[in-house]
């Protein structure tokens, strides 16, 4: 079954939100002009965007005091590509943070040159599959698929906002090469935080101190966020998502496919994903099958 077009659009064979950006405006960021200081989270939808963003915000920020405490994620770490509150990403201040769901090919062209760091998270793709789920369900901007098993076809096929996960992962992995990269799972994150905080800091060239390092770990786990308002992307409620279907913090554990695919459909997934992820292994730790 083909997306809707009302939810989603193809351009340059990836898959877009008509309602959050235009192919001209996707164009444009060919020639967008990059600062060797700027940073970009890259993520397939679902692989922990918000919670990257967040430690950012916490490295970046909060020892600081200047006035950006109280701003959300979204405007501290704002999306390239979907520039919904008409943010001047031109004349921002450096370091400028920002964070992406394009394919390799699409960035601006001073990022292939390696000319800002890029930190690239990825997420075991079953649990992905069952996060995007959930959210389909819960953004009024993506169609809503009750059917879980109509979704999972739609997601291995690659017919979802962001396309593929597979070509998405396997793009940045292996240009790697192009780009000033540093590549984080949200697995590692979850197992331990503090030394992915560390790992971030080092390729960042941050250096916190032991209570700093203490501080951003305490804020960036998944209970302190989900009662932090800047973190928890609850104000995303008013026009991305609906009110008293579900939160943007669902449950953020390892393995919660289990609680949602048949065995029939994690074997449906792991013909269709597994082999080809083999070449991935060098770059992610996990297996898709692995356990917690
Ligand atoms: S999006 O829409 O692409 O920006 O979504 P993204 O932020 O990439 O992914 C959302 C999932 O990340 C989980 N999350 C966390 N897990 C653990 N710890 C922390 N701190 C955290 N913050 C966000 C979030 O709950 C979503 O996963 P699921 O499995 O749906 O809970």
């Amino acid at each position: 079954m083909e997306p809707s077009e009302e939810f989603v659009f193809k351009h340059k064979g990836f898959y877009f939100q008509p309602d959050l950006v235009t192919p001209e405006y996707i164009d444009s960021l060919e020639d967008f002009e990059i600062r060797d200081s700027d940073v970009f989270i890259v993520t397939y939808p679902k692989s922990g965007t918000v919670w990257t963003q967040n430690i950012l915000c916490l490295i970046y920020h909060e020892g600081h005091r200047d006035g950006t405490e109280n701003m959300e994620i979204k405007y501290r770490v704002p999306w390239l590509e979907y520039n919904i509150y008409n943010m001047d990403y031109v004349h921002r201040p450096s370091p400028r943070l920002f964070t992406t769901h394009l394919p390799y090919y699409l960035v601006p062209r001073d990022l292939r040159n390696r000319r800002a760091k890029v930190i690239y998270v990825a997420r075991n793709p079953k649990d992905v599959a069952v996060s995007y789920f959930h959210f389909s369900n819960l953004s009024v901007t993506l169609e809503t698929i009750p059917d879980f098993n109509i979704f999972l076809e739609r997601f291995l096929a690659g017919k979802v906002a962001s396309s593929s996960w597979l070509d998405h992962v396997r793009g940045w992995s292996t240009h790697r090469e192009e780009f000033n990269i540093f590549f984080l799972t949200y697995e590692e994150m979850k197992k331990d935080l503090r030394g992915a905080v560390l790992k971030i800091c080092k390729f960042l060239g941050k250096q916190l101190n032991e209570k700093e390092l203490d501080t951003v770990v305490e804020n960036a786990t998944f209970d302190k966020m989900k009662t932090d308002p800047r973190a928890n992307y609850d104000s995303m409620q008013s026009n991305l998502q609906e009110r008293g279907k579900g939160h943007f913090l669902r449950k953020g554990i390892i393995g919660d496919w289990k609680n949602t695919m048949t065995v029939a459909q994690s074997e449906r997934f792991d013909n269709v994903f597994k082999e080809k992820m083999k070449d991935l292994s060098s770059t992610f730790s996990w297996d898709i099958n692995d356990d917690i």
